[in-house]
């Protein structure tokens, strides 16, 4: 991830803290308590306590974005003998704003070629280009601007034929359609380019109001760009009769697993949502301060989060909610909250904690939140509950293991 970084002076000088006794003394706001009580009933959760909460994420973090827009185009190609005959292979170009305005979402589908019915599937969003995910050579190549990657072939900006199946690793197609269930996937710059511009490419400008520059302070950053594009995504499910629109799952890494989280708690349509070493900004605690903070995500990724955010820099013990709630969000619906054992810069810790101070809005609901109080070992999946965790050996990624833990968990709510 080191090439990811942004090359900022303040950013090179930051010191991550690493030594858990040097964690601030921290007080969480309880999800359940407001206005000087208790939160007792599903009702008052749904009706007060849940859109209070969605309210700070909204205008203090990710920032408010546009709804659903009613000029949305779909154009779908479809292989219907892809991966030597394992798959469906569909690839929908999303026009979010109708044909006239050119932007485009170019999303990849593979479904289960033998299926008695509308499938469950994951959809998440991928950092290099659909063509990256899998090496069949039937995937479009984006012309959208990707980071340059030498590892991947890219310069200048453009995607090659060199960088197809790149990031296969962490897109294990085949396991996935033998499961029963459809996988989709979107390059995220086609939403939005990943890095600083004032947001004048990508979906932002499309929504600008007369003289309007750049979004407001409580106005979308690119993360919630992204996450409206997997709600857009969603959208597209729901007109396609091979897929089961009510049992998605949206799965994340890192920004985007941050991505996830926030399309989870934006779009309730998401039945089940996956966190994929999201750090800060994602499942991590902010006021724990432990590897990356708010001040350094804010500084080396000034576009993520909306305006409104930058005033917690080196300063997270104002912020009046954290992580936890975030997660608290996503209740009833299953969440899966996973953490690498080298990936400290994410604290994963903070991140199991998340799932733990999450739990009592589940138990609200009747369910049990994470099955387990204290942090579970290294490759000891704790997932009996709704909300599920786990900390893999190994460093920042998305791999098959993560991936198996993902099936066996969503098998038990999406599978009929
Ligand atoms: C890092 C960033 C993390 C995480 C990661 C990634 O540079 O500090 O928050 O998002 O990038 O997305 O790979």
């Amino acid at each position: 991830t080191l090439s990811l970084l942004a090359p900022l002076s303040s950013v090179a000088q930051f010191q991550p803290n690493y030594d858990e006794a040097k964690v601030p003394k921290f007080k969480l706001p309880d999800p359940l308590f407001a206005d000087g009580s208790k939160v007792d009933s599903v009702e008052a959760w749904m009706q007060k306590r849940r859109p209070e909460i969605y309210s700070l994420f909204l205008t203090q973090m990710f920032g408010k974005a546009p709804g659903k827009p009613d000029s949305m185009v779909f154009e779908t190609e479809t292989e219907a003998n892809a991966l030597d005959g394992q798959a469906i292979r569909k690839q929908v170009t999303i026009y979010p704003l109708g044909k006239e305005k050119p932007i485009q979402f170019d999303m990849l589908v593979y479904l289960p070629a033998q299926a008695d019915g509308p499938v469950p599937l994951f959809v998440g969003l991928n950092f290099q280009g659909n063509h990256t995910i899998h090496t069949d050579p039937g995937i479009k190549i984006t012309s959208s601007w990707v980071r340059n990657n030498e590892g991947l072939g890219v310069q200048d900006h453009q995607a090659t034929e060199e960088s197809r199946g790149g990031t296969a690793s962490r897109w294990p197609v085949e396991m996935i359609l033998e499961k029963g269930y459809g996988l989709a996937t979107i390059y995220y710059g086609d939403i939005d380019p990943d890095f600083d511009d004032g947001f004048q490419n990508g979906i932002h400008p499309y929504f600008y109001k007369e003289g309007q520059t750049k979004p407001a302070a409580d106005e979308w950053g690119s993360i919630a760009a992204w996450a409206w594009g997997l709600s857009r995504a969603l959208d597209y499910f729901e007109t396609d009769a091979q897929i089961d629109a009510a049992r998605v799952a949206v799965i994340g890494h890192s920004r985007l697993g941050k991505t996830s989280l926030w399309a989870g708690a934006t779009d309730p349509r998401f039945a089940l949502v996956i966190s994929n070493d999201s750090g800060c900004g994602g499942a991590a605690l902010s006021k724990r301060a432990f590897g990356e903070t708010v001040g350094r995500i804010n500084t080396a990724f000034p576009h993520w989060f909306c305006g409104h955010f930058k005033q917690y820099n080196e300063n997270e013990a104002a912020l009046p909610f954290d992580q936890h709630m975030l997660i608290s969000l996503m209740a009833p619906r299953p969440v899966y909250i996973a953490s690498a054992e080298e990936d400290q810069w994410a604290d994963p810790r903070g991140e199991f904690l998340s799932g733990l101070y999450a739990s009592p809005v589940y138990e609200l609901f009747g369910l049990q939140g994470l099955s387990v109080s204290a942090m579970p070992a290294v490759d000891q999946p704790a997932a009996d509950g709704t909300i599920a965790y786990h900390i893999r050996t190994g460093k920042h990624d998305v791999t098959a293991y993560d991936w198996q833990q993902y099936l066996q968990f969503a098998d038990r709510f999406l599978k009929k």
